[in-house]
């Protein structure tokens, strides 16, 4: 008989003990992770617009996935709304990795977003949440520097992030969502039918139901705007809806608000004072604020023409509010257009060409189009602070080697008044041609 010492039979207890545990646990976690679709992409993946169509508004919602349009009734017949409608909130406040836990609570949701992403996937062949989204709230507590840092990879690359809880009032933004869309039915949309880009399009229609081969239309844009700025006429504002005006100025000046303070932290993640790209844009002036109200209504043939053609903006920083339902942004990231999707109650920054010249190139402007749809009429709210037009734009001494401004390894020094004129004839070439064309003209550089 084989006798055991006592410390050999507490270590065989526990080495038993411990792969039990083991073999249970393996157990759970096998379990909780049989959804069939387990292997499938993540549906933090899937645009959140086509979730919205389906989950959110319901049975009767019809979509449009790549060529097909589809009725969500039929293609899910019994799933659970409140899994998905909170899941799809969760996913609007910004929080990820959400979904694991949603799929291990219910199966027939697992089903549904299995179907889904296999769906999404295979037919609009788009899709990662490629563009950053930072969460502001803790940017002026512990969590400052962190922020800053993601704000600074933002801008570097790909040029474009979302923010969330960056202190603008979620009730504005519902009110500027409403007034624009009312605006837009009183004032804007019979001038649109009549539009060149709708009257451009249904002649191309005709020509090709005529049989005759028809090109893409590649001068215009399939965009209503709306502009908005300080030099404003008072007559300009439309008298409907009554509280547009006050709507969109209140909106505005928030918007100036969040502008600066980025502006502020942009400056010292390129090492500048904090106040530099302020006073550089302001020119002694003030910069220019601009807001631009845009509608993409339906189009009946997107592909034929583009809702803006692919460009990079010409000023200095960019902030957006897009429609959280209807998407079409994208932005080029390395050769490659990716969506910047549909984030409800986000801002939406870019940065142009202006702050690429004063961070002397080390953040570039990033192209970007936008994609109409055959179904909805997406809504965007850009506002552009810019310099003002008086204001002699340059790199920032500081971040061109050797000190020496406007040599020719580094951005030229111009008047942002002469920029914006060739920009008005170049917007949609590339940018290096208008940079080039501020250089003074015995200097010659190739980029
Ligand atoms: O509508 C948008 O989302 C962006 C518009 C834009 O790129 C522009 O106006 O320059
Ligand atoms: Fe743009």
């Amino acid at each position: 008989m084989i006798r055991l010492s006592e410390s050999k039979i507490t270590f065989l207890s526990l080495t038993i003990s411990f792969s039990l545990w083991f073999v249970i646990m393996l157990f759970i976690i096998t379990k909780n992770n049989s959804c069939p679709y387990a292997a499938l992409p993540h549906p933090d993946n899937i645009p959140i617009s086509i979730l919205h169509s389906i989950f959110v508004k319901g049975e009767k919602t019809k979509f449009e996935l790549g060529e097909e349009e589809l009725e969500a009734s039929k293609l899910y017949p019994d799933y659970k709304y409140t899994a998905i409608e909170e899941y799809v909130n969760r996913r609007n406040e910004g929080l990820s990795n959400l979904s694991a836990d949603l799929i291990r609570d219910d199966h027939a949701t697992c089903l549904m977003v299995g179907h889904l992403s296999l769906y999404s996937f295979s037919s609009t062949k788009s899709i990662k949440m490629a563009i950053p989204v930072i969460d502001m709230k803790s940017i002026d507590g512990a969590d400052r520097e962190a922020i800053m840092a993601k704000i600074a990879k933002g801008c570097e690359t790909p040029g474009f992030f979302q923010l969330i809880n960056h202190g603008i009032d979620h009730g504005l933004l519902d009110r500027v969502k409403l007034v624009c869309a009312q605006q837009y039915n009183i004032n804007r949309e019979q001038s649109f039918k009549d539009s060149l880009p709708v009257r451009a399009l249904n002649k191309a229609i005709a020509a090709e139901a005529e049989g005759n081969k028809v090109d893409k239309i590649e001068n215009m844009d399939w965009e209503d705007v709306f502009q908005v700025h300080e030099m404003q006429d008072t007559n300009s504002w439309p008298s409907e809806p009554k509280d547009f005006k006050e709507t969109i100025e209140e909106f505005r000046s928030q918007i100036f608000a969040l502008t600066e303070k980025l502006l502020e932290i942009i400056s010292v993640n390129l090492g500048l004072e904090k106040g530099y790209v302020k006073e550089a844009f302001a020119g002694g002036d003030k910069p220019f604020f601009g807001t631009k109200v845009s509608h993409y209504p339906p189009c009946p043939r997107p592909d034929l023409i583009k809702g803006i053609r692919p460009h990079t903006d010409a000023g200095g920083l960019i902030l957006l509010y897009q429609d959280d339902e209807v998407p079409g942004l994208q932005v080029l990231d390395n050769g490659r257009w990716i969506d910047v999707q549909p984030l409800r109650y986000s801002i939406v920054v870019n940065t142009g060409d202006q702050l690429e010249a004063v961070s002397n190139g080390k953040y570039k402007s990033a192209w970007h189009r936008i994609l109409p749809t055959k179904n909805g009429n997406r809504l965007s709210v850009a506002s552009f602070y810019n310099p003002s037009y008086k204001a002699v734009v340059s790199a920032a001494p500081e971040l061109v080697n050797g000190n020496v401004a406007n040599d020719l390894s580094s951005y030229p020094k111009y008047l942002f008044g002469d920029y914006m004129r060739v920009y008005s004839e170049q917007k949609y070439e590339e940018k290096e041609p208008r940079f080039q064309a501020m250089r003074k003209p015995n200097e010659q550089v190739s980029y």
